[in-house]
C-alpha cells in the first residue's frame, strides 16, 4: 500500500481514464454547449465518473456539489404512488368525432365532426402498488385526457360499467379493505382475502360490481382488448342550457378477450409487465389500438321511467333498453417518451369538463369531484401540477389570476393580478375576463328537501342487476364466475365471511349460490334479507364476452416452437397464414441463437423456450423434427409449453413429428388441435378463438 501515491485529479492512470468515457483525454477540445453534461443549474460537468476526494484514495469532500446534487436528486426521485390505480401504462393518441351531438351539447369536442383532438390515455389496475404485476384479477382503469379547444376533458373511467359503492363516503373503506391487510402487509394486488370479502358481504350494494370483477372481465388478455365506461352518469347541456343524462362507452376494435385464471397467474411470473409491454410493443410496431366512442343519452323523463335510479353508480343502463350511439373513435398512436414525466405525473380530474358537459347528482361522482384535485396535492406536491407538460391544457390558452405557489413555472407579467381591474392601458382589457356566453355553465337543477344523510329508496335494490348480469352470461362464463368466487372465498380464512357471502348470492341466483357452496363444501345458508326484493330483468347479451365480438387474430400473437431440423417451408406457411389473418408470429426455440432448419438455413429465435412459455401467446404451433422432438420430451419447459396451451384452451398446430410431445403433454384431439402440414390457414382460423368445449376435460369448474 505504501507504494501507492495520490495523483493529480483525473490523472489516476489508464484504467480510470478509460472509465472516463471521454477517451481519457482531459483537455480535449471543448464539447459543443448543447452536448455538454451539466448540473441542474447549467454548470458544465468535467468528470462524471469520480467524486471529489482528498487524494485518490482519500475521503470524499463535502465540497463536491456535483456529487451532492446528483445523489440528492436521485434520493428524491420517487413521489408518493397513487393511493389507487398506482400501476398504470399510458399512450398518446387522438380522438376524432364522427357524428355530432349538436342539439344535445355545445361542447365542441362532441359537435365538430372530423376534428382530431389530442389525447393521453392511462390504463391501470386498482389494488396493486406501482411495482405490482399486470394480470391480477382486478378492475382496469381507463382514464382519457382530451386536450380540447375548450380546456381539458378528463373522462376517468373503468373497464367495468358499474362501481362497488353508491356513495363516495364509502370509498376509503372499500380501498382499505381490498388493499393489503393493515397489520400484515399482504396480499399484494389481490382481492382474495378476508378483509375484502368481509366488507363486500356487509355491503350488498357491491354485489353487481363483484359479479363483473369475478367474471373474465377481471382478467383481460390485453389493455387493447378491454371495453371502457365513464361509469357515472353525466349531463350534456345545449346552448339553451337544456340537459340530458349521458353515459360514456369505449368499444375496442380488437374485441374483448380475457385470459384463463391459471394463465393469468402464470403470466404474472413469466412477464409481470405483460400488459404494459403488449401496449408499448403494439404501438411501436404501428399496430395502433383503437376504440369506438359511444353515448347512451337519456332524458330526465326517460330516466324516471327506468326501473333503477340513473344516479346510482351500481347500475348500468342495458343497451338493449337504450342503444349506444357511436359517435367517434380513439386511436393510440404514440408511446410516452418518458414514463415518469408522462404516465406517472399525469393527473386526471373528473372536474375537468368543457362547457356543454356537466356532472349529475350521483353521490359517488360528487365525492370524486373533490378527491382527485385533493390527491394531486400530496402526490405531485403543488397546486401548480397543471403546469406539468402532460397536464397542461394544450388545445387552448389558459389564463387566470391564480398566482405563485410551490414550483411555479410561469412568469406572469404586469401589475394586475386580480379581476376585475382597471389597470389596462389604452385599448387593452387588463387581463382575462369571464365569458358568460362561452364559459362553463352548470345545469340549473332546482333543489328541494331538507339536508339529510339519507340514502334514497331508489338505491335500495342491490341484486336485480347482479342477477341480470349473471343470467346474461353463457354457461361457460357463469361457470367461470362461480369458480372465481370459490377461488377467492377459499382464500378467506373466516368461515362466517364465506357464509355471509353465499347468503347474499342466494339473492342473485340460486344456482350460483349452490355452486359456490358446493365448491367450498359448506351447507347452503339462509338467504340474507335484501333491502328491496330483486326483480327479474330481461337478460342483456351485450354483457357477455363470448360471442359478443367476432373471433379475430388481429393484435394476437402465435408462437411457433421450432427445433433443429424443422421444415422451414411449413414455418413460412404458418407465418404467412397467421400474418394474413392480422396476427403476428414469434419463433420460440430451445436456444436463443435459433435453429438450423432441415434445408441448412438458420432461423433466428425471438424467444428462448424456458423464458417464453405458451401463456404469453394466443396459440402455438409445434414445427419440430423427429430428433428435435425427442429432445423436447425430456424438457419440462417444452412439456409445460404444450400442456399449458392445451389447458388454456388454445389452438395447437403441429407437424406429425410432434406426436410424442403432444402425447407427453396429455393433449387429446379436438377441433383446435390441427396438423399444420395439411393447412396453415385452418390453423390460423382456429387460432382466432379458444376451445371452450375443451374446458370440462381439463379443469373442474364450480
Ligand atoms: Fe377513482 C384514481 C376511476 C371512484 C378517488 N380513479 C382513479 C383512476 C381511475 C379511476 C381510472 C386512475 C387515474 C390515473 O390513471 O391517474 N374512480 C374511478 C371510477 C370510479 C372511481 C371509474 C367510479 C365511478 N375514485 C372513485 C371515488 C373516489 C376516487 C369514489 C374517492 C372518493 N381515484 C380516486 C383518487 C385517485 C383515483 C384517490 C388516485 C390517484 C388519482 O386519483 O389521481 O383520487
Amino acid at each position: 500500500m505504501a507504494d501507492r501515491k495520490d495523483k493529480a485529479p483525473g490523472r489516476e492512470g489508464p484504467d480510470a481514464a478509460a472509465l472516463r468515457g471521454n477517451g481519457g483525454e482531459l483537455h480535449q477540445t471543448e464539447a459543443a454547449p448543447e452536448r455538454r453534461l451539466t448540473t441542474n443549474h447549467g454548470v458544465p460537468i468535467g468528470d462524471n465518473q469520480n467524486s471529489l476526494k482528498g487524494g485518490a484514495r482519500g475521503p470524499s469532500l463535502l465540497e463536491d456539489f456535483i456529487l451532492r446534487e446528483k445523489i440528492q436528486h436521485f434520493d428524491h426521485e420517487r413521489i408518493p404512488e397513487r393511493i389507487v390505480h398506482a400501476r398504470g401504462s399510458a399512450a398518446h393518441g387522438f380522438f376524432e368525432l364522427t357524428q355530432s351531438l349538436d342539439g344535445f351539447t355545445r361542447a365542441k369536442i362532441l359537435t365538430e365532426v372530423g376534428e382530431k383532438t389530442e389525447v393521453f390515455v392511462r390504463f391501470s389496475t386498482v389494488a396493486g402498488g406501482a411495482g405490482s404485476v399486470d394480470t391480477p384479477r382486478d378492475v382496469r382503469g381507463f382514464a382519457v385526457k382530451f386536450y380540447t379547444k375548450e380546456g381539458n376533458w378528463d373522462l376517468v373511467g373503468n373497464d367495468i360499467p358499474v362501481f362497488f359503492i353508491q356513495d363516495a363516503i364509502k370509498f376509503p373503506d372499500l380501498i382499505h379493505a381490498v388493499k393489503m391487510e393493515a397489520d400484515r402487509g399482504y396480499p399484494q394486488a389481490a382481492s382474495a382475502h378476508d378483509t375484502f370479502w368481509d366488507l363486500i358481504g356487509l355491503m350488498p350494494e357491491s354485489t353487481h360490481m363483484v359479479m363483473w370483477a369475478m367474471s373474465d372481465r377481471g382478467i383481460p388478455r390485453s389493455l387493447r382488448m378491454i371495453e371502457g365506461f365513464g361509469v357515472n352518469t353525466f349531463r350534456l347541456l345545449n346552448d339553451r342550457d337544456e340537459a340530458v343524462f349521458v353515459k360514456f362507452h369505449w368499444r375496442p376494435k380488437l374485441g374483448l378477450q380475457s385470459t384463463c385464471w391459471d394463465e393469468a397467474v402464470k403470466i404474472a411470473g413469466a412477464d409481470p409487465d405483460y400488459h404494459r409491454r403488449d401496449l408499448y410493443e403494439a404501438i411501436a410496431a404501428g399496430d395502433f389500438p383503437e376504440w369506438e366512442f359511444g353515448v347512451q343519452i337519456v332524458t330526465a323523463e326517460e330516466a324516471d321511467a327506468l326501473p333503477f335510479d340513473i344516479l346510482d353508480a351500481t347500475k348500468l343502463i342495458p343497451e338493449e333498453l337504450v342503444p349506444i350511439r357511436f359517435i367517434g373513435r380513439l386511436v393510440l398512436d404514440r408511446n410516452p417518451d418518458n414514463f415518469f414525466a408522462e404516465t406517472e405525473q399525469v393527473a386526471f380530474l373528473p372536474t375537468n369538463m368543457p362547457p356543454g358537459i356537466d356532472v349529475s347528482e350521483d353521490p359517488l361522482l360528487q365525492g370524486r369531484l373533490f378527491s382527485y384535485q385533493d390527491t394531486q396535492l400530496s402526490r405531485l406536491g403543488t397546486v401548480n401540477f397543471h403546469q406539468l407538460p402532460i397536464n397542461r391544457a394544450k388545445g387552448c390558452p389558459f389564463q387566470n389570476f391564480q398566482r405563485d405557489g410551490h414550483m411555479q413555472t410561469a412568469v406572469p407579467t404586469g401589475r394586475a393580478n386580480y379581476e376585475p381591474n382597471s389597470l389596462a392601458s389604452e385599448g387593452e382589457i387588463g387581463g382575462p375576463r369571464e365569458d358568460p356566453a362561452g364559459g362553463f355553465r352548470t345545469f340549473g337543477l332546482a333543489l328541494d328537501g331538507p339536508k339529510t344523510r339519507l340514502r334514497p329508496e331508489s338505491f335500495a335494490d342491490h341484486y336485480s342487476q347482479a342477477r341480470m348480469f349473471y343470467r346474461s352470461q353463457t354457461a361457460i362464463e357463469q361457470a367461470h364466475i362461480a369458480s372465481a368466487i370459490v377461488f377467492e372465498l377459499s382464500k378467506v380464512t373466516l368461515a362466517a365471511v364465506r357464509l355471509r357471502m353465499i347468503a347474499n348470492l342466494r339473492n342473485v341466483d340460486e344456482d350460483l349460490a349452490t355452486r359456490v357452496a358446493k365448491g367450498l363444501n359448506v351447507e347452503l345458508p339462509e338467504a340474507s334479507e335484501p333491502a328491496a326484493p330483486p326483480q327479474d330483468m330481461a337478460p342483456s347479451p351485450a354483457l357477455r364476452i363470448i360471442g359478443k365480438y367476432p373471433p379475430s387474430l388481429k393484435g394476437r400473437t402465435v408462437a411457433i416452437l421450432v427445433t433443429d431440423g424443422a421444415d422451414g417451408a411449413i414455418v413460412e406457411e404458418v407465418r404467412h397464414a397467421v400474418e394474413s389473418a392480422g396476427g403476428s408470429v414469434k419463433i420460440v426455440a430451445p436456444r436463443i441463437g435459433g435453429v438450423t432448419l432441415a434445408n441448412g438455413a438458420l432461423l433466428p429465435a425471438d424467444g428462448q423456450l424456458a423464458g417464453s412459455p405458451s401463456v404469453l401467446f394466443d396459440a402455438v404451433a409445434l414445427i419440430v423434427s423427429e430428433s428435435g422432438c425427442a429432445e423436447l420430451v425430456k424438457d419440462s419447459a417444452a412439456v409445460d409449453f404444450v400442456q399449458d396451451a392445451f389447458v388454456h384452451l388454445k389452438a395447437i398446430g403441429h407437424v406429425p413429428a410432434a406426436a410424442a410431445l403432444l402425447d407427453k403433454a396429455g393433449v387429446t384431439a379436438d377441433e383446435l388441435i390441427l396438423d399444420v402440414t395439411k393447412s396453415g390457414k385452418d390453423f390460423a382460423t382456429a387460432a382466432a378463438t379458444r376451445q371452450w368445449d375443451r374446458e370440462p376435460q381439463v379443469r373442474s369448474l364450480a
